[in-house]
């Protein structure tokens, strides 16, 4: 038994989610439209020492806010990059789905399941947001 109800379709997708913008917000919009069930694997603080980020925000509060989006339906921990595997089977998961930031970086688990990758949504990234809080700190400009 893989974990889910016959016919469902069970979608898989993982990230930071750091300042929660609108280019995560329209990632899982349109993953939840593809399918029955959204599970979001949210990367742990000390996955993303691994990664070389640090985070604005704590992992707690990263799944507190991604638990209370609309478009999700279980988040679980991402504590490296091995574990999708697992999780593919573990939760019966048919389509794992990235930003196309990552094309072909997940194309190994194709023998498992589908895999897509979407267009991220253009001007917006936790990277410039925290430039952006850096600047507004700076004061304005003279
Ligand atoms: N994203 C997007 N549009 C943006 C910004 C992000 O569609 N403007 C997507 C990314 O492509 C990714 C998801 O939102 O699929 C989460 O982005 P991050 O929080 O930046 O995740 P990342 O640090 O890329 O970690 O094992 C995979 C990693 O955990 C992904």
């Amino acid at each position: 038994m893989n974990g889910k109800p016959e016919g469902e379709t069970v979608l898989l997708t993982y990230g930071t989610f750091d300042l929660f913008h609108v280019g995560h917000l329209r990632l899982l919009k349109r993953l939840s439209a593809l399918g029955d069930k959204l599970i979001v694997g949210c990367s742990t603080d000390e996955f993303n020492g691994g990664k070389g980020k640090t985070t604005a925000i704590p992992y707690a509060h990263r799944v507190e806010i991604l638990e209370a989006c609309r478009y999700v339906d279980q988040v679980i921990p991402e504590e490296n990059w091995a574990q999708k595997r697992d999780d593919v089977q573990r939760y019966g998961v048919s389509l794992f789905a990235m930003g196309d930031d990552w094309t072909g970086k997940f194309d190994d688990l194709q023998d498992l399941c589908d895999v897509l990758y979407l267009p991220r949504t253009e001007n917006i990234s936790t990277t410039e947001l925290k430039a952006l809080i850096q600047s507004m700190r700076a004061g304005p400009s003279v």
